[in-house]
């Protein structure tokens, strides 16, 4: 039986891939940090199947601790500071988190279990201000916001390690993905709740900033398997992960309302206080690469995506609602 070690297992991202791994008979190891309030809706239906080890990606000795308990095969490095508006007010904390834990968790690995695979994850918003369309493994990186640069350094940690220590370290450059288990903050997620508010008499307007940005949105349960191929090649490598279809934020807007029956433009109202310091303006991935050599394929496509989401925070809100409802006071 493999075992794997998910450091951000509580996120988007470490759910799916936790049960994709389960799928897969893998002995799934978990690194949480203490919160002060429970955090486990996306793993609540799989909590009893995983086993769980405290600890924080800036504290060395827990990570070093949590290889040594688990003593995996694979290493899924999944946790960061994920949410590019929040890095402009914490960019220290950002970087603390996004990119020097990174190194946490290679010397963690280096120095408990060298052999170990390690994947890290690394994003598209490290192209930034783009300089070629579609991006693919070789487009030059100009990240354009805190965020963005943390995960440059997490990127290039990593090829550093694979290239100074031979570890089989490999950087997976993911485009935005997106699913029910969204952060409730990001755009998709933020407007599929939206809708369902809007259509159940919960909530009058949406406010918005930046509706021109065009992103390439894929679905996370589709994505969390390519992190796996990575790890099952004879060589460790780079990969871009995406759909190479591009579609605005209006564009987006526009299929979750009509989904329900709504006009967007009776609802959205521009707040400047969500639009951006500095912009990505556009990303499309190319992901030749990981198609002919991981075998990757998409599943889900981008409106079948978007009516998901909208239909399961329908179906949420109305449960949320019927409960709020039948407390007596
Ligand atoms: P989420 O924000 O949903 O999850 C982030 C996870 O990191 C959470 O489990 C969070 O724990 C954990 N975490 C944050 N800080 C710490 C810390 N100091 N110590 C321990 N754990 C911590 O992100 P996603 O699942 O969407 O993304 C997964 C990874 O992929 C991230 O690194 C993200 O930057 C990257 N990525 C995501 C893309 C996307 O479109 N989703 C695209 C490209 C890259 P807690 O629950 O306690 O907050
Ligand atoms: P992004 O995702 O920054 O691409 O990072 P997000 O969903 O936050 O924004 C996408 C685009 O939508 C525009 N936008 C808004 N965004 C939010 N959140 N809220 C709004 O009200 C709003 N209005 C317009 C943004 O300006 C932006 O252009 C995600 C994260 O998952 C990262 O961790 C990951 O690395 C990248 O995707 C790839």
């Amino acid at each position: 039986m493999k075992k794997a070690l998910i450091t951000g297992i509580t996120g988007q991202d470490g759910s799916y891939l936790a049960e994709l791994l389960l799928s897969k008979d893998y002995e799934v190891y978990g690194v949480r940090r203490r919160t002060s309030t429970p955090n486990f809706e996306n793993v609540a239906h799989i909590q009893n199947d995983i086993h769980w080890i405290s600890g924080d990606m800036t504290d060395l000795a827990s990570l070093i601790e949590a290889v040594r308990q688990s003593v995996p095969d694979e290493v899924y490095n999944l946790a960061a500071q994920s949410f590019v508006a929040a890095s402009w007010p914490q960019p220290l904390a950002t970087g603390q988190i996004t990119a020097l834990s990174v190194t946490n968790m290679l010397e963690a690995v280096r120095i408990a279990k060298p052999e170990a695979r390690f994947y890290q994850a690394s994003s598209s918003e490290m192209f930034g201000k783009v300089a070629e369309t579609p991006q693919t493994e070789t487009t030059p990186f100009y990240p354009r916001s805190p965020y963005g640069v943390a995960k440059v350094y997490g990127h290039w940690i990593t090829v550093n390690y694979r290239e100074s220590f031979d570890m089989f370290a490999c950087s997976g450059i993911l485009f935005n993905h997106e699913s029910p288990r969204r952060g409730l903050e990001f755009v998709t997620r933020k407007v599929s709740d939206a809708v369902a508010r809007i259509k159940l008499g919960l909530q009058q307007e949406l406010r918005m900033g930046n509706l021109d940005s065009l992103r390439d949105w894929g679905f996370a349960g589709d994505y969390v398997k390519a992190m796996w191929l990575m790890l099952q090649q004879d060589q460790p490598d780079d990969y871009v992960i995406s759909t190479g279809e591009m579609h605005s934020v209006r564009e987006l807007l526009q299929i979750a309302f009509s989904h329900v029956g709504l006009n967007y433009e009776d609802y959205v109202v521009i707040d400047p206080q969500f639009v951006r310091p500095a912009e990505v303006d556009l990303l499309l991935g190319d992901c030749a690469k990981a198609k002919e050599k991981l075998g990757w394929r998409l599943e889900v496509g981008f409106e079948q995506l978007i009516h998901m989401m909208v239909d399961t925070d329908l179906e949420r809100v109305k449960r949320q609602a019927a409960v709020e409802a039948s407390v007596v006071v």
